[in-house]
C-alpha cells in the first residue's frame, strides 16, 4: 500500500528489466508513490538525446525525484533508502561496516559482473540477430553462479542472515538469467534453495516473478525469430 504524502517520484523503468525489478520491489516495500515511464528499448528511445539528458549511459531504471535525477539501479535503491527508508534502511541496507560491506559486495558483483553476462547475450538477441548464446556465454554465467554458490556458504541470504538489497539485485538479475542458464540443483543446491526462496516472499511474486517470466518470453520469441 502507497503511503500517502510522499513526494511524487518518477521511474523510467521496463517490467522485463532485472534492475528496474529491484528498485520497484524496494519501492513497493518501502511503500514509495512511483509514477511510471516506459522507454521504448527496442525502437532506442533510451538512445536518443532527450533521453541522454536524464540519463547519459542511456541505460533503465532512471529515478527523477523532483529537479534531482539518479541512474544505476544500485545508487538508486541507496537514494531510497537514505532518503525514504526510516526504519527499513538498517534491515536492508545495514551500517555495520563489515554487514554493509558484504552487502556492496554483492551489489558490485551483481553490476559489474553478473548482469553485463545477461546482458552480453539479451541486447544482441534484441537488436542484432543473435539466434542463442554462445558455449563462451554460457559458461561464464555458469561461472557467476558458482559465485553466488561461494557466498551463500554461510548465509541464508545471499549477504548475512536476512533479505537486503543484495537479494533484490542479484535476485532479480538470476531470475532473469534462467531464461538463458537455468541454475542446475545438484551443482549449486544453495543457490537454487535460495533463488527458490526468494520466489516465494510476496515482493518477488507481485514484481519480479512476473517481470522475469515477461524477459524469458521475449528472449525466447527473439532466438525463434533470429533462427529462421
Ligand atoms: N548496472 C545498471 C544496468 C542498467 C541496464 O543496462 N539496463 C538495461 C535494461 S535491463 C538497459 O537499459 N539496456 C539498454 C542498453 O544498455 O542499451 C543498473 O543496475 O541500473
Amino acid at each position: 500500500m502507497a503511503k500517502q504524502g510522499l513526494p511524487r517520484l518518477l521511474l523510467y523503468k521496463r517490467d522485463a528489466s532485472p534492475p528496474s525489478c529491484a528498485v520497484m520491489m524496494l519501492g513497493d516495500m518501502l511503500g514509495l508513490n512511483f509514477e511510471y515511464k516506459e522507454p521504448d528499448l527496442l525502437g532506442l528511445e533510451h538512445k536518443s538525446a532527450d533521453f541522454k539528458k536524464i540519463n547519459p549511459m542511456g541505460t533503465i531504471p532512471v529515478l527523477q525525484d523532483g529537479d534531482f535525477v539518479v541512474s544505476e539501479s544500485h545508487a538508486i535503491m541507496k537514494y531510497l533508502l537514505n532518503q525514504y527508508g526510516g526504519s527499513a534502511r538498517e534491515r536492508l541496507y545495514p551500517s555495520e561496516p563489515r554487514q554493509q560491506a558484504a552487502v556492496d559486495q554483492c551489489l558490485f558483483f551483481s553490476a559489474g559482473v553478473l548482469f553485463n553476462r545477461l546482458k552480453v547475450v539479451a541486447l544482441p538477441t534484441l537488436l542484432h540477430g543473435l539466434p542463442g548464446p554462445s558455449e563462451q556465454q554460457l559458461a561464464d554465467i555458469e561461472e557467476a553462479y558458482s559465485v553466488v554458490e561461494a557466498y551463500l556458504k554461510d548465509n541464508k541470504y545471499i549477504a548475512g542472515d536476512r533479505l537486503t538489497i543484495a537479494d533484490l539485485s542479484l535476485g532479480t538479475t538470476i531470475s532473469a538469467a534462467q531464461a538463458i542458464l537455468e541454475i542446475n540443483k545438484d551443482k549449486f543446491p544453495r543457490s537454487y534453495e535460495w533463488l527458490t526462496k526468494l520466489h516465494n516472499e510476496e515482493v518477488f511474486k507481485k514484481i519480479n516473478n512476473p517481470g522475469a517470466a515477461l524477459f524469458g518470453k521475449i528472449i525466447h520469441a527473439f532466438w525463434q525469430k533470429n533462427k529462421k
